[in-house]
C-alpha cells in the first residue's frame, strides 16, 4: 500500500531532487528515469542527481533522462529529496540531503531503517521500479515508452531476467502492462544482458576457471583479481551481474564471488532463496536482500577469504 503521505508529498512538492545509491544500478537509475517522467508530467521541476553514471553498457537508460553528477545551478531551490532505491541514508555518496528540505525514501530492501521524513519500504516488491510503477496507477498515468523502458529495465536487472526468488505474479504483471506501453522484451533483453564487451566475456572464462566447490556442493565459490583483470583488459564496468554466475551449479544453495579491489575486496553473495544471504552480508557490515547480498572486506583477498570461510562458508 502506498502510504498517503508519500502521494501528498509529491502532489506537494514542486522541484524535486531524484537520486540513488552508491554505484548506481539500473533499478535506481530506472527508477530515478521514470520517477521524473511522473513528476513531468505533474509539471513540476526535478533534478537527476547521482553519485555517479551507470557503467557505458547502459548508456541506454542514462540516455532517456538528463543526469547529474553534481547538483546543478537551480537545484538549491528544491523543496523535496526523492531517494530511491537506497537503503540506507548514507548509500547516496557524495549527493546529500540537506536541511529544510523534506526527505521522502521510496525502496524495496525489507532492511531499510525507514529513515527519510517520508518512508515507504515494500520489501516484498522485486525492485524499486515495480514501486514506481504502482505509483504511476495510483495517479492514474500509464509511463509513456521512456518510463516504461526504464522500469522494464530496473525489473530485468532486480530479477536477472525474471529468474530470482523475487519474481512475483506482481512482478510478471507489471512486465505485462510495461509491454502494453511499448516495450519489445527482446531487445530490451539484449541490452541489459548481452551485448557484452570481448574483454568482459574473456574475463567470465577466467573467473569461471576459478571455480571451487565447498559443503559438498552447496556453496559456489568464484573469484575475480586484479591480475585477471588485467589479463582480459577488463574494467570495473565489466564486473557488473558477474555475481549471478555462481548460482548456475545444480545443487547450489549459495554462490559467493569474491572481487578483490586495489584497497580491500568486495564479497558478494547470491542464494535460490532459502538461505537468507542478507544476514550473510551484514555480519561484516553488507546489505542486501535475502537472494542477493554483498559486503566489503578491508583486507588483501587471503584474509578476506580467510574470514569469510570461517565465519559464514562453515556454517552453511
Ligand atoms: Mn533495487
Amino acid at each position: 500500500m502506498i502510504p498517503e503521505t508519500l502521494k501528498k508529498s509529491i502532489v506537494e512538492g514542486r522541484t524535486f531532487i531524484i537520486t540513488t545509491h552508491v554505484n548506481p544500478d539500473a533499478d535506481g537509475v530506472g527508477s530515478c528515469v521514470a520517477m521524473s517522467r511522473l513528476l513531468q508530467r505533474m509539471g513540476k521541476s526535478f533534478y537527476i542527481v547521482n553519485h555517479a553514471h551507470l557503467p557505458p553498457s547502459f548508456s541506454f537508460l542514462e540516455n532517456l533522462a538528463e543526469i547529474y553528477t553534481e547538483l546543478p545551478a537551480g537545484s538549491e531551490k528544491a523543496d523535496t529529496w526523492l531517494v530511491l532505491d537506497t537503503s540506507r541514508p548514507d548509500r547516496t555518496g557524495r549527493i546529500k540531503a540537506s536541511e529544510g528540505r523534506k526527505t521522502v525514501v521510496i525502496d524495496h530492501h525489507a532492511d531499510n531503517p525507514r529513515y527519510g521524513d517520508v518512508c515507504w519500504v515494500d520489501g516484498k516488491a522485486s525492485a524499486t521500479v515495480e514501486m514506481i510503477f504502482e505509483l504511476y496507477q495510483a495517479f492514474d498515468m500509464v509511463p509513456d515508452i521512456e518510463a516504461a523502458t526504464a522500469l522494464y529495465a530496473g525489473m530485468l536487472i532486480d530479477t536477472g531476467g525474471f529468474r530470482f526468488s523475487n519474481t512475483s505474479s506482481k512482478t510478471l504483471n507489471t512486465a505485462a502492462e510495461l509491454l502494453k506501453c511499448g516495450v519489445l522484451p527482446h531487445e530490451l533483453f539484449r541490452q541489459v544482458f548481452l551485448d557484452k564487451r570481448a574483454q568482459r566475456v574473456k574475463l567470465e572464462g577466467l573467473m569461471y576457471n576459478s571455480l571451487e566447490m565447498h559443503r559438498d556442493g552447496r556453496v559456489c565459490v568464484m573469484s575475480i583479481t586484479q591480475d585477471m583483470l588485467k589479463i582480459a583488459g577488463a574494467n570495473e564496468s565489466d564486473l557488473e551481474g558477474l555475481s549471478n554466475n555462481t548460482l548456475t551449479i545444480k545443487d547450489v544453495q549459495v554462490g559467493i564471488l569474491f572481487i578483490e579491489n586495489p584497497n580491500n575486496v568486495k564479497v558478494c553473495f547470491r542464494s535460490d532463496g532459502k538461505p537468507n544471504v542478507s544476514e550473510m552480508a551484514a555480519i561484516f557490515d553488507g546489505g542486501g536482500h535475502a537472494a542477493a547480498s554483498g559486503c566489503t572486506i578491508n583486507e588483501p583477498l587471503p584474509m578476506a577469504r580467510k574470514k569469510i570461510f570461517d565465519s559464514i562458508i562453515s556454517g552453511i
